[in-house]
């Protein structure tokens, strides 16, 4: 862990164990992976996915990595084939992959090898209600978090769906690992405001990369 990660100056918060915001700590590669989203999303395109109960998502998603997740009436799981495309997904960039291996590492999480990235596109008005992600294989591994453009407000609850959530504000930048005890726990982004980003105009996007097999 690098000592001064959790200095006063720094924007770092820890969130409960293992799991921690590290604030700002894509910014000097953020326009390089909104280049890279807005390339691979010519391809496999930004989707409104359904649920099992039918309803389409707010959120609009693809993905990258050799994995990705996707989900429709017959319900959520990890895919090696996008079904828009017929194809594979696009594949992890080294960018990306050095990116959320730098960010585990600073929490302590050796070796971090994704096998998946998730991309969600918000619009204003968008929102993700409360979740667990349950539907990767390897639990002991963490998830790392990174948002780009229009600022959310992160919801973190607890390790039961009515613990009422806390509020974190995630910025263009930031980076949240999560892993341990804190990989369970129930979590959501309040609907998106309205604004206007320098990078992304009236859009946040968030990738998190996972390891789900
Ligand atoms: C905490 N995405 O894609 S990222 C998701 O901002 C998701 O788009 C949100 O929740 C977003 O599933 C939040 C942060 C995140 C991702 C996975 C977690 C937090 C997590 C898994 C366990 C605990
Ligand atoms: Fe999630």
């Amino acid at each position: 862990m690098l000592p001064d990660l959790f200095s006063d100056e720094s924007r770092n918060e820890v969130l409960g164990p293992g799991a921690a915001i590290l604030g700002g700590f894509a910014l000097d590669v953020t326009d390089d992976l909104i280049a890279q989203v807005r390339a691979m999303s010519a391809f496999s395109s930004f989707r409104n996915m359904e649920t099992r109960g039918g309803k389409r998502m707010s959120v609009a998603m693809f993905n990258c990595g050799s994995l990705g997740w996707v989900s429709d009436r017959s319900g959520y799981r990890y895919d090696a084939i996008d079904p828009e495309t017929g194809t594979p997904w696009p594949a992890l960039s080294p960018l990306f992959l050095d990116l959320a291996a730098r960010a585990a590492d600073a929490l302590g999480y050796d070796d971090f090898v994704p096998d998946a990235c998730l991309v969600n596109r918000y619009i204003p008005g968008s929102r993700l209600s409360l979740h667990q992600d349950m539907d990767e294989q390897d639990h002991g591994a963490p998830i790392v978090s990174v948002s780009l453009g229009l600022p959310a407000t992160f919801l973190w609850g607890g390790l039961e769906r009515s613990i009422r959530p806390s509020r974190y504000r995630l910025v263009h930048g930031d980076v949240v690992v999560w892993g341990g005890p804190s990989r369970m726990i129930f979590h959501g982004v309040d609907e998106l405001k309205n604004g206007d980003h320098p990078a992304t105009g009236a859009l946040r996007y968030n990738l998190t990369f996972r390891k789900a097999r």
